[in-house]
């Protein structure tokens, strides 16, 4: 086989790359090791920035998201057995975030590939990258039910695999540097048969731990605790993450309402940078480069960034034989990247109780919130991050016309 982007992986980096490079009559096959009910199945993210937003609507891929999707101005931040709101809207001059979970972007972006006849290769298996180094990289894997290996020429190569996927293992240890922070926490997340709770989200510091009101729907709630990341769901029963929830939430004359939970699972949280994100003709992008930890709701919008990026890359090399934004690839998703970390941990940090705290690390916790959520300015910063900040897509040599 022979295309122009083997993209590995259909997570929201790989298809949306796939759907961006069609739209410029670029040719691309993705090939993906779980299937389609799969990854149209696992719950993950919930929140779209602006930008994500912008480009969805922007490409043809917004319509189900604009009818089925929430739109919401600002978040609350509780503390203290009290509510603070972060109007996003009037802080950011008008923008805004969309509440539409994540295997809802996924549903939309494979319809849209296989609708424009696009390739994707679900169930494969042995996949594995060779002559990266060279100007036709390959390929190597094993379709469903086939038992030879086969191959994909192409010019560039993709590495979409997510955080465990072989393409950023593909890069010599030599030329990359990996940089982590693994926290004491980890999220048990529920879907809940519910009605919502509140207009808004609920980020909540409380003594026995974070816990964050989200929604889905108008009849699916998604609510997460915090938990020990070696916790086993076991033993969580409903009862008792009723319980917690209640406790962490609840306020004088305000009650999660209670449903059946249709699901439940915990996640351990950590921050990862991989540098750099290119490797001769391998480009990494989304949660195979960098992972953080959810709280600023950034690791979609985060993949979305670089695949922006890596379009209009690829797309000038096509178009203009221009290789600059290519070259640059990894400098120019890495500030964006960094900055994201940045947010992601100080709304961790701000927002979970960490047992091992002295009580004057607690103090300090407070002092953050309370300022946060007294001074415009500080307001003003958690706005502008969450809904996204602008898209730097120039290298540094574009900016100063070089
Ligand atoms: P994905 O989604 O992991 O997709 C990678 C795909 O690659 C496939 N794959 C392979 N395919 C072929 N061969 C192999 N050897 C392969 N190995 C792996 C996988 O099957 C998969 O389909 O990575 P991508 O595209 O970079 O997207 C990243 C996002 O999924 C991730 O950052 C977000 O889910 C993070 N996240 C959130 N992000 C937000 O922007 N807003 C949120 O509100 C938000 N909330 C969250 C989150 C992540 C969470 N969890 C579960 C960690 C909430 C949670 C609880
Ligand atoms: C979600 O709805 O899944 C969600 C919302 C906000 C976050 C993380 C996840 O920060």
């Amino acid at each position: 086989m022979k295309t122009k982007v083997g993209i590995i992986g259909a997570g929201p980096a790989g298809l949306m790359l796939s759907h961006l490079l069609q739209l410029e009559g670029i040719e691309s096959i993705i090939l993906e090791s779980r299937s389609r009910e799969d990854i149209e199945g696992t719950i993950r993210a919930g929140v779209l920035e602006q930008g994500t937003i912008d480009l969805l609507n922007a490409t043809g891929v917004g319509e189900r998201m604009m009818r089925e999707g929430h739109v919401h101005e600002g978040i609350e931040l509780q503390f203290r057995n009290k509510r603070h709101r972060i109007d996003f809207k009037e802080l950011t001059g008008g923008k805004e975030i969309m509440v539409y979970a994540q295997h809802e972007v996924i549903k939309d972006l494979v319809a849209a590939r296989l609708d424009a006849g696009g390739q994707i290769y679900f169930n494969v298996s042995d996949v594995s990258l060779h002559q990266i180094e060279t100007d036709t990289p390959k390929i190597k894997f094993c379709q469903e039910d086939g038992r030879e290996l086969e191959e994909i020429e192409c010019d560039f190569i993709a590495g979409c695999d997510g955080f465990h996927g072989p393409s950023r293992k593909a890069i010599p240890d030599r030329v990359k540097v990996e940089k982590q922070k693994v926290y004491p926490f980890g999220w048990l997340g529920i879907l809940a048969d519910a009605p919502p709770a509140n207009p808004e989200l609920i980020y909540s510091n409380h003594e026995r731990g974070f816990a964050l009101v989200s929604t889905r729907s108008p009849e699916i709630q998604r609510y997460y605790l915090q938990v020990d990341p070696n916790d086993d769901i076991k033993n969580w029963s409903d009862d008792r993450i009723w319980e917690e929830l209640h406790a962490r939430v609840d306020m004088d004359g305000w009650r999660l309402t209670d449903g059946p939970i249709i699901q439940k699972n915990i996640v351990s949280m950590r921050s990862f940078v991989c540098e750099t994100m290119r490797y001769g003709r391998l480009f990494l992008a989304g949660d195979s480069a960098h992972i953080v930890p959810p709280t600023g709701a950034k690791g979609l919008n985060l993949a979305v960034a670089d695949i922006q990026v890596l379009a209009k890359g690829i797309t000038e090399f096509y178009k203009e034989g221009k290789e600059e934004t290519l070259e640059h690839y990894s400098d120019i998703c890495l500030r964006r990247v960094w900055k994201a970390q940045r947010f992601s941990n100080w709304m961790t940090t701000m927002l979970h109780r960490d047992f091992e705290h002295s009580s004057f690390e607690h103090g300090i916790q407070l002092a953050e919130l309370e300022y946060v959520t007294s001074s415009r300015a500080a307001m003003t910063s958690l706005a502008e991050n969450y809904v996204g900040l602008p898209l730097e897509i120039q290298s540094n040599a574009e900016k100063l016309q070089i």
